[in-house]
């Protein structure tokens, strides 16, 4: 671990690489950020605080969390809770920030030895092109070839005809053997902003009026049942992918999403002006996270917009 001055540069260096490709792949960060500014929530995209990003990974033993986390941890992060998916077949854990401006990180792995036989021969046919763990590679303190690997593929360009048997098993192992560690989403701290825009009813409020689609799994707002952490997200776009031999086809590229964290019971007589975040509500809730996953599941993509 490095929390020195020059990791949290090098971390910054990541991060803004990180958002800028997300930026690019998906056209709603932007509308949502105009359409912010536009109607005097905020002043500049600056002015957004993002409670976390997320990224997916594939568990085999050179790749997983095991070898992504090294990246993040190398920047002072630190290893939180653990989430367990059943039917997803998913683990996953979040990361705290070394400091409270940055962002915290979650990070999910599919568990490929529960998959059928021909879906871990076909995950395995591409992720045994990487023979050793990549990050063992990678000079941490170099932020731009970080922010090269984490946009770079890892493994051949998947035929159409994989893609389409994956995402007939798990829409997660196809979404990452096509999309890899580019970022998943990045989230709106809601609870910060104006009222009448501060809670994630009147933010959904807000994004409906914009004409911005919702994944409606389990209800449009996700509600820990502590009541402390709300949470809703868009529905992922379709990208046109160009998959091997010239191949294209629209997939479900990455979303965003929205997090209410609700001041604790125990900070509850603070005056507005000095909550800060460790006042607030931490980490994640499983049956939120279950369902905010399926932003990218063909249910949620292929919904008729009423
Ligand atoms: C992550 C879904 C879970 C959260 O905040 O609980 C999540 C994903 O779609 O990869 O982001
Ligand atoms: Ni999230």
């Amino acid at each position: 671990m490095n929390t020195s001055a020059n990791s949290q540069t090098t971390l910054d260096t990541v991060l803004h690489g990180l958002m800028t490709r997300y930026q690019e792949r998906v056209p709603d960060v932007s509308a949502i950020i105009n359409a912010m500014i536009k109607e005097g929530i905020i002043q500049q995209a600056d002015d957004i605080e993002n409670d976390h990003i997320a990224f997916r990974t594939l568990g085999v033993p050179q790749l997983g969390i095991a070898s992504f986390e090294k990246i993040f941890l190398h920047y002072g992060y630190q290893k939180r809770d653990y989430y367990y998916f059943e039917g997803k077949k998913l683990d996953a854990y979040w990361y705290s920030p070394p400091q409270p401006h940055y962002p915290r990180i979650f990070v999910s792995e599919l568990r490929v030895r529960e998959l059928s036989a021909e879906a871990q021969h076909l995950i395995q046919s591409y992720t045994d092109e990487v023979t050793s763990d990549p990050v063992d590679r990678l000079d941490l303190n170099d932020g731009a070839a970080v922010d090269a690997f984490l946009h770079q593929p890892l493994w051949r360009t998947p035929t159409l005809a994989d893609y389409l048997t994956l995402l007939r098993e798990s829409e997660y192992a196809a979404w990452v053997i096509y999309n890899r560690y580019y970022l998943n989403h990045f989230t709106i701290s809601v609870h910060n902003l104006p009222e009448g825009y501060n809670t994630v009813a009147t933010f959904n409020a807000f994004l409906e009026k914009h004409g911005f689609r919702l994944n409606d799994s389990g209800g449009k707002i996700k509600e820990s049942p502590d009541g402390g952490l709300l949470q809703s997200s868009t529905v992922a776009e379709l990208i046109e992918a160009e998959f091997a031999a010239g191949e294209t086809y629209r997939i479900s590229g990455s979303y965003v999403e929205f997090a209410e964290r609700r001041v604790l019971p125990a900070f509850a007589h603070l005056p507005a002006d000095q909550i800060r975040r460790e006042h607030r509500r931490e980490g994640f809730e499983a049956n939120n996270a279950d369902k905010i996953f399926e932003s990218t599941y063909s249910a949620q993509t292929s919904r008729q917009v009423p």
